[in-house]
């Protein structure tokens, strides 16, 4: 009795025409943020950093400028972060998205550079951001070696008293490996870009899943849909800038909104 109340409490958070939209919709674009992996422990980019890199913020962290000043530290965060996604699984929420694109047509374009939808079972259509899991030579663009990754043990648990890392070299032209990922002030692969955006413009349903929509220009992508009349669902536990375009929003966690949306 107690969980049926729960889970009617919980429907009651859902417009009867979004769960109407998830039983019919068969092109689904999915764009997905920070929160969609939150309840996997991912920490969001509002979570502020501790000991070696407290005196940054994420933000500041994840800039060109903080790569040029100390690429040590940088470096040191992205194997650290690439070990604690290792150490996480994928949520109830990563699960209900790759179950329910066996039955119809769901393409997936995320910002995080977790790999935590793919190990749910979802191919990803678009990594707007990048991959933690990625490593290019930042002068010819040669990606590292295997044995080279191999050395940063991403497997290993994180460090618990995290040390400045120096970045490998690139073993074609001696210049510094840096992580795979788009930072501040970095252009979006263009690509994935226009694929995002395409998928947006062709589905039937969108649905925003645990952005804060802050960061562009990724968060305007589901506006294409807007213009032509596709609905557009935000699933966030919070309101965000994005909230005022979204057609409807599920104030739920994720883990919680899209199983129900599934059943
Ligand atoms: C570009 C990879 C131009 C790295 C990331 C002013 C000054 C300088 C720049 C700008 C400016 N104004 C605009 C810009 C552009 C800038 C920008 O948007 N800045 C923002 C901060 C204002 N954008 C850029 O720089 C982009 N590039 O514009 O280039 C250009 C063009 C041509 C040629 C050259 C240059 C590049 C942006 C990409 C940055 N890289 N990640 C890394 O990860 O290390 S972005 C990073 O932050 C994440 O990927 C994420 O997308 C983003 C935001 O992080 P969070 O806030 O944590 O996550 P999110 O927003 O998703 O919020 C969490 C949400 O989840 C919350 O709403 C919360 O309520 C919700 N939630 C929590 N729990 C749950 C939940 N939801 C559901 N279920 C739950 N359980």
């Amino acid at each position: 009795a107690e969980l049926a109340a729960r889970l009617n409490s919980q429907l009651d958070a859902f417009d009867p025409a979004v769960l109407d939209l998830a039983r019919t919709a068969r092109r689904v674009a999915v764009l997905s943020g920070a929160g969609v992996s939150a309840e996997s422990g991912v920490p969001t980019f509002r979570t502020p950093e501790t000991g070696l890199w407290s005196r940054y913020s994420p933000q500041e962290l994840a800039t060109p400028e903080a790569w040029e000043d100390d690429p040590a530290v940088v470096w040191s965060w992205y194997v650290q972060r690439a070990r604690m996604v290792r150490g996480v699984q994928p949520n109830a929420g990563h699960r209900a998205l790759a179950r329910w694109a066996q039955d119809v047509e769901l393409t997936i374009s995320t910002q995080n550079v977790d790999d935590l939808h793919e190990r749910a079972g979802s191919r990803v259509l678009s990594h707007l951001h990048g991959s933690l899991f990625e490593f290019r030579c930042e002068s010819c663009e040669r990606p590292a070696d295997r044995w080279q990754i191999g050395e940063l043990r991403l497997d290993a648990p994180v460090d618990t008293d995290p040390q400045p890392l120096e970045p490998p070299e690139c073993l074609e032209c001696d210049a510094r490996i840096r992580p795979g990922v788009v930072w501040f002030g970095e252009a979006l692969p263009w690509d994935a870009f226009e694929a995002a955006e395409q998928s947006m413009t062709e589905a039937d349903l969108v649905l925003v899943i645990g952005t804060s929509g802050i960061v562009q220009p990724a968060a305007s992508l589901p506006l294409a849909a807007l213009g032509l009349g596709v609905p557009v669902v935000e699933i966030n536990p919070e309101a965000t800038e994005f909230s005022a375009y979204a057609d409807y929003t599920v104030r739920l966690p994720s883990g919680t909104a899209l199983p129900l949306m599934m059943a």
